[in-house]
């Protein structure tokens, strides 16, 4: 049988551990400039126990936090969070409007054809190493006075 090295082109998640599986994950595109952008995905725990990502290495930026986003009278607010739990058999998204990993720092602009290599660290000390593809993410502007475009909030646990 013929061994199939998994190319750098698809998402590759290490399978070392395989507490955590990833999926949907990708960056978003930046204009020249932008300082930051963010990264996406979803995480599923197939453990028996809650496991929660606990930090983010990106060589692409100078440094990484782990950001919620809350509803603050009619606006929508980025916050810092310390971790996001991935409950025991259960999963979480991270998406635009939600909860995302912050890239800060950029050093040039992120394209939709380049790949960005992130290194996920989980409390339960297990690392994950991604490549992750870069999509446009449409704006969501959340400056527009009380529109109510659909924010998809599935927050499903407390
Ligand atoms: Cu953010």
């Amino acid at each position: 049988m013929k061994k199939l090295i998994p190319l750098a082109f698809t998402l590759l998640a290490s399978t070392a551990f395989a507490d955590i599986q990833i999926s949907n994950g990708y960056v978003r595109a930046t204009p020249p400039g932008a300082p930051t952008s963010a990264a996406y995905m979803t995480l599923k725990n197939s453990n028996d126990s809650d496991v929660k990502l606990v930090g983010v290495d990106a060589t692409i930026a100078r440094s990484t936090e782990l950001h919620t986003v809350i509803q603050q009278n009619d606006t929508m607010k980025m916050r810092q969070v310390d971790s996001i739990s991935v409950p025991a058999n259960g999963q979480v998204e991270l998406k635009p409007g939600g909860n995302h990993v912050m890239l800060i720092g950029l050093d040039s602009a992120i394209k939709e054809d380049q790949e960005v290599m992130l290194m996920l660290n989980f409390s339960d000390g297990s690392m994950q190493h991604l490549m992750l593809p870069v999509k446009k993410v449409m704006p969501g502007n959340t400056m527009a006075n009380g529109t109510n475009s659909s924010k998809e909030h599935k927050h499903g646990h407390h």
